[in-house]
């Protein structure tokens, strides 16, 4: 392992002004987001998708990394450039998802476990060879009666790290996401108190398995109300009850923290992280790996329909800018559009 390297990319990936664009839908994911534009997921409209993407113009600003699946990280642009070479040449980083998905945990009903360890550490140098140089893997925390149990958190915090040394083995800057769902009428300090919990024991592991922090990034859940709590936390509260939460428990060697969206509307996910870099300098980058939030209004624009390329483009662009924004603490919701296509 070449720890200078592992943290150059680290740093790159979180570089100020920019946030990487989370484009690892699996194939029962995309089939899903899909299903919202009546689309059938086929292997060339996936393609076509992602190609749109790629090569919006300029977004390069915005997006220093974008995390591929399986199948895309094998695909090439309509004109024949492989796709990891379409983003390398605007400077963007391809990275990879290489866990197998969340499967229920035996003996736990309604908790998982994420699959994926099993020949792991083959899979890595081919991933490399092919262009990534940062990996994926998310683990899954429901918060309901009873659960999260310890065992749970702790197993998903075992298989994150174990995958965390695998990458830095294989040369790879490992992504971290345990996430914490939204979904449950939880309050924002229930939320908070997962996390904290989750957060903690993930790093014991981490320590544990002498994972090089500096070469790694976390990707959480921001600290939010469930979706069906009744009371619902503003941004400002948000951002305080997050930034707290991850003051107490991520080491300061950990360069960057990229938030998932989680289910919040893009403009929440915006306002949020905006909310978040106002309040000053952090011991670690603050930025975002959306996937929902920074593809929602291009999947509307967009529709499978050739013709709304352009205007589908457009709103990614939009979408990275103002999170582009939000990484100088200087979004504003007076500078979206009053398009209905945002929200
Ligand atoms: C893009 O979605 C990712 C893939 O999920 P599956 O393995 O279930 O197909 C997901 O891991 C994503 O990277 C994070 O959840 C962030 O995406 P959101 O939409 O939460 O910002």
């Amino acid at each position: 392992m070449n720890l200078g390297e592992l943290e150059s990319v680290a740093h790159s990936l979180v570089v100020a002004g920019k946030g990487i664009l989370a484009a690892d839908e699996s194939a029962p994911t995309i089939e899903k987001r899909f299903k919202t534009i009546d689309l059938p997921s086929t292997e060339e409209n996936r393609r076509a998708y992602r190609d749109l993407l790629f090569t919006t113009p300029g977004v390069s600003e915005f997006i220093s990394g974008v995390i591929l699946y399986d199948e895309t990280i094998r695909q090439r642009s309509a004109d024949g450039t492989p796709f990891t070479k379409v983003l390398e040449r605007q400077g963007i980083v391809p990275g990879i998802k290489v866990d197998e998905g969340a499967k229920p945990l035996t003996g736990f009903p309604g908790e998982k476990i994420t699959e994926g360890l099993d020949g792991l550490r083959g899979r890595l140098p081919e991933y490399r060879a092919l262009g990534a140089r940062f990996a994926k893997w998310r683990a899954v925390i429901d918060i309901g009666a009873g659960i999260p149990t310890r065992y749970c958190i702790r197993a998903n915090a075992h298989a994150l790290a174990r995958y965390a040394a695998l990458c830095q083995e294989a040369g790879i800057v490992p992504i971290v996401e345990p996430e914490v769902l939204m979904d449950g009428g939880h309050t924002i300090e229930r939320c908070e108190e997962v996390t904290t919990e989750v957060l903690s024991l993930v790093y014991a592991e981490l320590t544990a398995h002498r994972v090089a922090l500096e070469g790694t990034l976390l990707k959480p859940n921001m600290v939010v109300s469930g979706k069906g709590c009744p009371a619902q936390a503003g941004a400002s509260q948000v951002a305080e009850a997050t930034v707290r939460t991850l003051s107490r428990v991520v080491p300061p060697a950990v360069p960057g923290i990229v938030f998932l969206s989680g289910g919040q509307t893009p403009r929440q996910a915006t306002e949020h992280l905006g909310a978040m870099n106002a309040m000053g300098k952090h011991p670690w980058e603050l930025s975002f790996s959306y996937g929902r939030a920074l593809q929602d209004p291009v999947l509307k624009a967009w529709k499978g329909k050739a013709a709304n390329v352009p205007e589908a483009k457009e709103a990614f662009f939009l979408r990275a800018k103002l999170n582009g924004a939000a990484r100088h603490g200087k979004y504003s919701p007076s500078m979206e559009p009053a398009s209905n296509l945002i929200r």
